[in-house]
């Protein structure tokens, strides 16, 4: 008799041929239609899969080192000081530091994260200014504001590569929301510790001496158990689409991302800390009248080493309406699929749901 452990799921396939763009060169082959063809196979991804892996993305790797080195100190300090690191002006729900807790409404993660407010006007005095960041002089903050200014020039040159693809006139339209000053960005930066292994035969014995352990006396005869798989994996970030119009995403080198096809079947990214991976958003989906297609994703656990991923979050200003982008609709057969809303609107309404939940069936015509 099998008894099922939550914990267990088989590992999902890699997904077979992950779409690329090379935005360096994209750029050096404007006149020699390299550039066309990047804005077209852009768009083919973002309408088949809403994901895509972004190399020559112009960001210094060893910036991308500093980030991650800063990421690991943070996360080696002890509880106390992450969380108190992580709370200032600015800093205030759901902001900060959090372990295990996802959003307001009861989802868990076998994670712990920052979120950070990075508008494009930074504040003075943001969380984490005192945090120190490993071996480098400067604060955590210093480095993640030096990383979001890279990253977000990054996330404007492909979204105006995506309004090409789209055969928009007006070829900034997406990256000015983002551009805003008042744009409503953010910047998560994710750490999943290896999943407890079972190989670690001390795991729960250590729970049980400890001190203050709850524990009782219970005389009960079980069968035995079955042996438990190898490939133990938890669920680090349950799935789930990203509200905002774009997630720019990097991560070390150790795997985990797994995004669902159109049919529902999941494959695993295989990490490569050396590009960045782009998520359409659900305000894209919106703004490209369903064309684009936000992401169902989430984030797998495993025993090996500890995964730390730096997501960008390019958003709209609140007060900006989200509707489709000129000429979209007439292509649709002048047929809309989403009512009008605002940012605003839209992420109050999120903010309220579950992880898991489809957030923009709330926003659909019939
Ligand atoms: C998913 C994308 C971003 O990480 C995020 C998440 C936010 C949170 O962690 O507070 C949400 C989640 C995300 C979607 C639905 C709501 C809000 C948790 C949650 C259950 C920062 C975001 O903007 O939306």
């Amino acid at each position: 008799e099998q008894i099922a452990l939550p914990a267990v799921q088989r590992a999902a396939p890699p997904l077979a041929a992950v779409p690329e763009v090379d935005l360096a060169l994209a750029a050096a082959d404007a006149g020699g239609g390299g550039r066309a063809a990047a804005a077209r196979a852009v768009a083919r991804a973002c309408e088949e899969h809403g994901f895509f892996k972004v190399t020559g993305h112009g960001v210094p790797a060893p910036l991308l080192a500093r980030v991650e080195a800063a990421a690991a100190a943070f996360f080696a300090l002890p509880q106390q000081e992450k969380e108190k690191a992580a709370a200032a002006p600015g800093g205030g729900s759901p902001f900060g530091y959090a372990s295990k807790r996802i959003g307001g409404n009861g989802d868990l993660g076998w994670v712990e994260y920052l979120l950070l407010g990075v508008g494009a006007a930074a504040l003075p005095g943001a969380p984490l200014s005192d945090a120190p960041a490993g071996a480098s002089p400067c604060s955590f903050r210093e480095i993640l504001d030096e990383y979001v200014a890279a990253v977000r020039r990054m996330t404007c040159a492909v979204l105006e590569l995506m309004a090409e693809g789209l055969g928009l006139e007006d070829t900034g339209a997406l990256a000015r929301l983002v551009l805003a000053g008042d744009s409503d960005s953010m910047l998560r930066v994710n750490h999943y510790p290896p999943a407890p292994r079972l190989e670690d035969t001390g795991a729960l014995a250590r729970l049980v001496l400890a001190g203050d352990s709850d524990s009782m006396l219970r005389v009960n005869h079980y069968p035995p158990a079955p042996r438990p798989e190898p490939g133990r994996r938890l669920t680090g970030f349950g799935e789930h689409t990203d509200p905002h119009i774009i997630s720019v995403l990097r991560s070390n080198a150790t795997a985990g991302l797994e995004i669902s096809m159109q049919d529902g079947t999941w494959v695993a990214v295989p990490a490569d800390a050396d590009s960045f991976f782009v998520n359409v958003g659900d305000a894209l989906q919106v703004l490209t009248n369903g064309r684009f297609r936000s992401v169902r994703h989430r984030v797998m656990v495993s025993s090996a080493r500890p995964r730390v991923s730096v997501i960008f979050f390019g958003g709209p200003p609140p007060r900006e309406r989200l509707a489709p982008l000129l000429g979209l609709v007439d292509r649709d057969g002048g047929r809309r699929r989403y009512r009008d809303f605002t940012w605003r609107e839209y992420k109050t309404s999120a903010y309220r749901t579950r992880l898991a939940d489809n957030r923009l069936a709330h926003f659909e015509f019939e």
